[in-house]
């Protein structure tokens, strides 16, 4: 039978269960990722598995998120996390050496293997034609002890990209283009798998801006298949041999098809502050910026930073604007210092930022007050720039340099239309240096690990009790984030310190949320999140469950879910519901005490519908309960650490 891409690389890697769309199944995992501020948390995990070395073909642990080190906290958990790659087999890649998927789609992606990483936009090693997801940490911890990762076998929507994109058009407009189409709400179980003549003119770079903003659509990963481009790549990346052809069968099915004219495609522009609230650059046009930045692992390849470069080339950016420029890795910072652009980029008057996440995570460049902000990345989530007040649009790099020059938002083809567009050639060879990539230690019984005072222990859970008899102790709106459950920028640093860390749930909705369900549990109340649509979009933090957990959430009561945080959720022993009636959520008051009995027997005897009861109205209503076996047992044991330690 004529398979699809995913359908290839799932079936090469099928541990468990049947590759039917719906199903759950288990795959191998043929490399992992971490990064610092998921990280820490993962190896804590993983150490108290007692595995002596990763089971995996690779993993690498990256240091990216936490950088700034305006305390010894980020510099302790750096110090923790090299002395546990040096003792595991792990490959150790410095503060300074790239953002985690930039570097991994540079220096390790091979098409047709599995990665599974603790980040959300783990699916950019779908530029490459991996099978690439993003997952809560000890997800990862068990891919790394040689554990399978569990899954919903997706459904693939095949998008078909036509003709070759215009001037001052772009891969990013090209995905919020897509996000336009389908939004960041419903596409949970899907996987989207790009196709058709357009894709070779696009470079393995551009087709990963693509893949890596397939997170803000909430599908499951997204990939390109593998061909002549990748193959060049590679060669260029001096990993020519690692390169296999990938492609689907004629004739392979899919769920769906959605034809895209590249050529027809314009600039974009993602509003605030939803990544599909997405309009053309020219409706745009006019409003003026305050800031712009270039940076992130959407858009800060080779391409785009020489592409800013050039546009910039003999100019300065507008007087009114602060201008930064974060490459996504040491190669590329090292390959525009070498051959000038750099120059060309601080002539102009850009502010040259560390290869880091920064700015997109929060960390620095906090816009001024109202301000107004252009920014490559992937999330414009409200308050995740560190200015609540703050306004900001997701664009292109060429719609961001027209905007840095212009002083206002401004269509590229419009304010460059006499100007030549760069045309782009990669090298022949990228400048190739692991030397800031630490390989494990030879002898791991010598690596002592280093703890500082900042790492805690991951916290543990009871098993879920008999029944639940709670407090509804928030009730919050339709597409929260993981950002509103636990905030990141400043308070990123407490990741390794659950106790702490946790006196910031829903810091940014409601500030007393902590305190109070901290004192409903000490009473032995049990606490309940009740929620609108796409509760848990974004980062694929496990500190949005983990940290819950600590304050005494037993169970999320939602209209809908996202895939990773409702995963994250079940590995910390809290039960994700869904309204069977979404009216049902308007009955439920914020303190109402709500009871579900038998909830552990129920769980444990397969029930998919619960009976939750609301005594301070003295009303009753059902909830789904669509969960695997498997999940059933983890939530019923308490989680998942619980679980296996009970398995083992
Ligand atoms: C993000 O973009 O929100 C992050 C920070 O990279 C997160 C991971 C985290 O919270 O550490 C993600 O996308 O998963
Ligand atoms: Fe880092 Fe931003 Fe990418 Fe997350 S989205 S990995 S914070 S650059």
């Amino acid at each position: 039978m004529a398979k699809n891409l995913v359908e290839k690389i799932l079936e090469a890697h099928l541990v468990s269960g049947r590759l039917e769309p719906g199903e759950e199944i288990a795959i191998r995992i043929d490399q992992t990722l971490t990064q610092d501020a998921t990280g820490t948390m993962a190896y804590l995990q993983f150490e108290t598995m007692n595995v002596p070395k990763v089971k995996t073909e690779l993993s690498v642990s990256y240091v990216d998120h936490n950088t700034l080190q305006d305390g010894f906290e980020n510099a302790d958990d750096h110090r923790y996390l090299e002395t546990v790659a040096a003792k595991y087999g792990i490959l150790y890649s410095k503060a300074g050496n790239g953002i985690c998927h930039q570097v991994h789609l540079e220096r390790f992606g091979v098409p047709g293997k599995t990665l599974l990483g603790s980040d959300s936009h783990t699916p950019t090693g779908g530029g490459i034609g991996m099978f690439a997801v993003g997952a809560g940490g000890l997800d990862v911890a068990v891919a790394m002890g040689g554990g399978p990762f569990y899954l919903t076998c997706p459904r693939v929507i095949r998008v078909n990209l036509h003709n070759r994109l215009r001037p001052w058009v772009s891969a990013k407009d090209v995905i919020l283009t897509v996000l336009e189409m389908l939004t960041t709400k419903g596409n949970v179980g899907f996987v989207i798998e790009y196709g058709g003549d357009g894709v070779r003119t696009l470079d393995v770079p551009e087709r990963a801006t693509i893949t890596n903003m397939g997170a803000e659509l909430g599908v499951t990963t997204s990939v390109f298949p593998s061909d002549e481009v990748t193959r060049d790549f590679m060669v260029a990346q001096g990993r020519g041999e690692q390169w296999v052809e990938l492609l689907p069968d004629p004739g392979a099915k899919y769920d769906r098809v959605i034809d895209i004219d590249l050529s027809e495609i314009v600039p974009k522009v993602a509003c605030p502050h939803s990544p599909d609230n997405v309009r053309n650059a020219s409706e745009l046009s006019g409003l003026k910026v305050d800031q712009v930045l270039v940076g992130s692992c959407t858009n800060a390849s080779y391409r785009d930073i020489m592409l800013v470069a050039n546009a910039l080339k003999g100019k300065r950016v507008h007087p009114r604007v602060s201008f930064g420029v974060a490459c996504g890795s040491r190669q590329v910072l090292q390959m525009v210092a070498q051959n000038g652009a750099l120059a060309d980029i601080v002539s102009a008057g850009a502010r040259v930022l560390e290869s880091t996440c920064g700015f997109c995570i929060g960390n620095g460049q906090a816009p001024q007050t109202d301000g107004i902000s252009v920014r490559t990345n992937n999330r414009n989530f409200e308050g995740r720039s560190g200015t609540r007040s703050a306004k900001v649009y997701l664009t292109s790099p060429e719609t961001a340099v027209a905007s840095a020059l212009a002083g206002e938002l401004i269509d590229p083809s419009e304010w460059f239309a006499d100007q030549q567009y760069p045309t782009y050639e990669r090298p022949a060879r990228f400048h190739i240096d692991d030397s800031m990539i630490l390989q494990p230690a030879e002898d791991p019984d010598q690596v002592e690990i280093y703890r500082g005072p900042n790492i805690g222990d991951p916290p543990s859970n009871d098993p879920m009790p008999d029944a639940i008899h709670g407090e509804v102790s928030i009730k919050v709106g339709d597409k929260i984030t993981t950002d509103h459950i636990m905030p990141a920028g400043p308070r990123l640093k407490y990741r390794s310190n659950i106790k702490k860390y946790s006196s910031f749930v829903f810091e940014g909705v409601d500030p007393r949320f902590a305190e109070r369900a901290a004192a409903a549990r000490d009473k032995g109340i049990h606490n309940i999140i009740v929620a609108g649509l796409s509760y848990g979009q974004g980062s694929s933090r496990e500190h949005a469950a983990m940290c819950p957990m600590y304050l005494g959430v037993k169970a999320v009561l939602a209209k809908s879910m996202e895939r990773i945080h409702r995963a994250n959720l079940i590995n910390f022993g809290i039960v994700p519901l869904i309204f069977a009636n979404p009216a049902d959520y308007d009955t439920l008051n914020p303190g109402d005490r709500v009871e579900i009995d038998d909830i552990r027997q129920q769980l444990l005897s397969g029930a998919t519908r619960l009976t939750v009861r609301n005594a301070t109205s003295q009303t009753t209503f059902e909830v789904k309960c669509d969960l695997t076996d498997r999940e059933r047992k983890i939530v019923a044991a308490g989680g998942l650490l619980n679980y296996t330690s009970k398995s083992m």
